[in-house]
């Protein structure tokens, strides 16, 4: 039985290594001008993010997991970790060329394959249930969302294409009561699950609202006409004083045209579609629009609530949907669409209380900073979640229409500094319950 059901975990991490390696390959079929120029100091080449990946995987699972030698000069290494070597700084960097760098890629993705064939999934707590191979899927993904957001700022003619995403429908009421009382927060069971999203502990949290649906382009546009990027009282206040110093007057890639608006949506002109979650905001554009609409962004213990918590079983689920993994009835995720879908169009996604789009579409801000849970252990690398532990960045949940399933789950925590908004990010709001309101 063991082996029956390690050969089905063999087969599952080897077609997710092969979908992500298409993605990347998709990412990466530019021209060699494209592939290695800086499209914003925020982002690397996308030719470091390839070799990065190449190279991580190999770190992890050739030399690490197989025991295998180096497979280029150790010099390499220092080239693509991602601590030596700020974004801004990594053009300059003397990189493996494009074709080199896709070499490697191809070369080390052969080997990973003969080892997933042969290699026993336990006795080392690093092989159990496959997490080191789960553990490089979901980078490999992870730097496709990133190498996605630098297509959206690159300059210049589309290079990707894929359809609309689909229109919204009715979602019944804005908001949603959900009752107060303990829920379990992070997992112990998720296969894949990162050292941040473990252990699974009991929060017990108040009664709040919150919102069905994300904030969309349309409510945002009101925020904006009302003369929300003007009014102090709105932001936080190193916001108002990034909202000077940045010139913030809407989201990122929005054009004003007179009364109109269009957005620039990978190298195309797109008219707005109030229907779609607003996209490309920043944590303290997110804050401002809850503050003016007299609400506040969700605690991070408050949206994992809303998206497992099922009040007729007291059970917490994997998915708002229920248990089962995430098909394309239930989210906009794994970039088929290059944009959000407008609100309501998941109605199989949404949860046990009738919240829209926890998953997919845009990751979500909440108010939280990012920290440890209760009983955290750095694992496999103090890298991946703890050296960002503080208050500097804040928390991002459910992931977008670029994150892929194999990188999203209810529990999985992203993080960013409140100015960044070049990540697909947007939010939903939500409130504690009025002293008048009897919840
Ligand atoms: C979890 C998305 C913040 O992209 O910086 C990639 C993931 N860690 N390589 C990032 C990650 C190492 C990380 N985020
Ligand atoms: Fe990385």
């Amino acid at each position: 039985i063991t082996e029956l059901h390690d050969e089905q975990v063999r087969d599952r991490l080897a077609a997710d290594l092969i979908r992500a390696r298409d993605r990347t390959k998709l990412l990466t079929a530019v021209d060699d001008t494209e592939l290695t120029h800086q499209h914003s100091p925020l982002m690397s080449p996308l030719v470091w993010d390839l070799a990065h990946i190449g190279n991580q995987e190999e770190l992890w699972l050739l030399r690490d997991v197989a025991g295998r030698d180096p497979l280029l000069p150790e010099t390499v290494d220092m080239l693509y970790d991602a601590f030596q070597n700020a974004r801004k700084d990594r053009p300059k960097l003397p990189l493996l060329e494009p074709v080199p760098s896709r070499r490697y890629v191809d070369d080390v993705r052969g080997k990973v394959l003969d080892v997933l064939e042969r290699i026993p999934l336990h006795g080392r707590p690093l092989l159990e249930k496959g997490f080191a191979f789960g553990m490089i899927v979901q980078h490999e993904q992870q730097h496709d969302e990133t190498m996605l957001a630098t297509h959206q700022l690159r300059a210049g003619e589309a290079l990707l294409n894929a359809p609309s995403a689909p229109a919204g429908s009715d979602v019944g009421p804005a908001e949603v009561l959900v009752p107060g009382g303990p829920f379990t927060m992070g997992t112990d069971i998720e296969p894949w699950a990162l050292d941040n999203e473990r252990p699974a502990h009991a929060v017990d949290v108040p009664s709040f609202f919150i919102d069905t649906t994300p904030v969309t382009n349309g409510e945002y546009l009101r925020f904006i006409e009302d003369g929300g990027y003007d009014d102090p009282r709105w932001w936080h206040p190193e916001g108002w004083l990034h909202r000077q110093r940045a010139g913030l007057t809407a989201p990122q890639f929005w054009q004003r045209h007179g009364s109109t608006w269009s957005r620039r949506v990978f190298g195309r002109d797109e008219p707005l579609r109030p229907d779609q979650p607003v996209v490309h905001v920043c944590w303290y554009e997110a804050d401002a629009y809850a503050r003016w609409a007299g609400r506040r962004l969700p605690t991070e213990a408050e949206w994992e609530k809303a998206a497992r918590f099922d009040p007729a079983s007291g059970r917490t689920r994997r998915y708002p949907w229920g248990d089962d993994e995430p098909s394309a009835e239930h989210a906009n995720l794994g970039q088929r669409h290059l944009e959000p879908a407008g609100v309501g169009a998941y109605p199989a996604g949404r949860s046990a209380l009738g919240v829209h789009q926890l998953i997919g579409d845009v990751w979500e801000w909440t108010s939280s900073t990012f920290g440890g849970y209760p009983g955290f252990r750095a694992w496999p690398y103090r890298e991946y979640s703890e050296v960002f532990f503080g208050t500097e960045h804040r928390v991002l949940r459910g992931g977008s229409f670029g994150s892929d399933p194999s990188a999203v789950r209810s529990t999985f925590r992203n993080w960013d500094y409140p100015i960044r908004r070049q990540i697909f990010s947007g939010f939903r709001c939500a409130r504690s319950p009025r002293a008048d309101e009897h919840v």
